[in-house]
């Protein structure tokens, strides 16, 4: 089984994960997982925090002449704005932020919430889905995320191949396909600074490349687009998510909605093993499986919670009505949160890849995944 957690505190010493259940045998570029942490920290409508920090990742554990061990995998992301044991307690909690809720729960001070709630922590998320990326390169799998909404400003859909759009995304300072829409964007965000509010938007990620049977009916918790869910869910600000047509589902009749199935023998060496679909509103799943099809999820972020002009508040230890506290922060950081979307789904694949095909090494799942269309080829 792969998992992972997260560890550490936005002005701790870094943020850190540990990846347990990574086969042996994949090569490790820390390039790539270094290329991820930058575009995270990039976008525009980002805060003063990103002129401190430079995202590098240093690998503690797990790793032999560049090569995983199986064994556990530590990603350290070291604090350049490392000042945890010299900050103040805040007192008026940031409507939307975990403050509240947390500062009661754990019957502690806000400082002592904040600092792990921060997105701060996104980092060592993306380092870990960086290092899956990875895994699911050596099968072909690839997943992609970009921004497709800022605010109340819908992005052109823009279809194109993979290397076009990740062209465009890339030349886009949102991250969206369509730098043509950039200066609308960033006037968009440029305004709300000015008014000292702050912006959220809607991210879509598509995988490309993954096979059939990954997930499984069996059980609710192994439900592939449960996990998926779940895992853009326990993204900072996300507050919905959708796969395949989403809540638009709501509005269709059945015919409209489910993708007719054809065999195509052309496309038997595909993912599809030639069982095409002319449409793909189930967003690449079916009973909680893949389907073979491109596997499509949106998430929705809300603006950040951390107001110029701050909304109304509660001095916790006064109980008088006091404006919110405010800290430097971003005003919007929906092109971060495409990076982290598309960085935990390549964990959430890699995962289900594992637990499909076998963990202990790459060369054994490489075995199992052709015994494995060989065997589906015949069905
Ligand atoms: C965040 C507050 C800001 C953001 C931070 C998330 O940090 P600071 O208080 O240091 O200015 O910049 O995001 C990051 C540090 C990051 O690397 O993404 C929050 O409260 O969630």
């Amino acid at each position: 089984m792969l998992r992972y957690w997260t560890a550490g505190e936005s002005h701790g010493k870094a943020v850190v994960a540990v990846i347990d259940g990574f086969p042996f045998g994949v090569d490790l570029d820390t390039e790539l997982i270094d290329a991820e942490l930058r575009r995270r920290q990039g976008g525009y409508g980002r805060g003063g925090r990103q002129r401190i920090e430079e995202d590098r990742v240093e690998v503690l554990s797990g790793v032999w002449r560049g090569r995983t061990l199986g064994s556990p995998i530590t990603l350290s992301v070291p604090n350049k704005d490392y000042k945890l044991e010299r900050m103040e307690d805040l007192e008026r909690p940031r409507p939307g932020h975990a403050d509240l809720s947390g500062a009661i729960k754990y019957l502690a001070p806000i400082r002592a919430v904040l600092e792990r709630a921060s997105a701060r922590e996104t980092a060592a998320r993306v380092a870990a889905g960086a290092l899956a990326g990875q895994l699911l390169r050596q099968f072909g799998i690839t997943v992609f995320g970009y921004v497709v909404r800022v605010g109340p400003i819908g992005v052109e859909a823009r279809p194109g191949t993979l290397a076009q759009q990740r062209a465009w995304r890339d030349a886009s300072v949102l991250f969206t396909l369509n730098p043509r829409q950039d200066d609308e964007l960033k006037g968009l965000i440029d305004t709300c600074q000015r008014e000292g509010d702050t912006l959220g938007g809607t991210v879509e990620v598509r995988v490309e490349g993954a096979p059939f049977g990954l997930g499984s009916h069996t059980q609710w918790d192994k439900k592939l687009d449960g996990l998926l869910a779940q895992a853009a869910m326990s993204v900072q600000a996300i507050k919905g998510v959708e796969i395949g047509l989403g809540f638009e589902v709501t509005r269709r009749r059945g015919s409209e909605v489910h993708d007719p199935i054809v065999y195509d023998p052309a496309q038997a060496a595909s993912p599809t093993l030639g069982y095409a679909r002319p449409s793909n509103n189930a967003g690449g799943l079916e009973g909680g499986m893949t389907n073979g099809q491109p596997i499509v999820i949106r998430a929705a972020m809300k603006p950040i919670s951390t107001l110029a002009r701050p909304l109304e508040s509660v001095n916790l230890r006064t109980k008088e009505p006091e404006a919110a506290a405010y800290e430097r922060s971003d005003v919007c950081a929906i092109a971060a949160a495409s990076v982290i979307l598309e960085n935990v789904v390549a964990m959430e694949i890699a995962r289900a890849l594992v637990d499909k095909f076998g963990g202990d090494s790459l060369a054994e799942m490489q075995a199992r995944w052709k015994l494995f269309h060989e065997m589906a080829a015949g069905r």
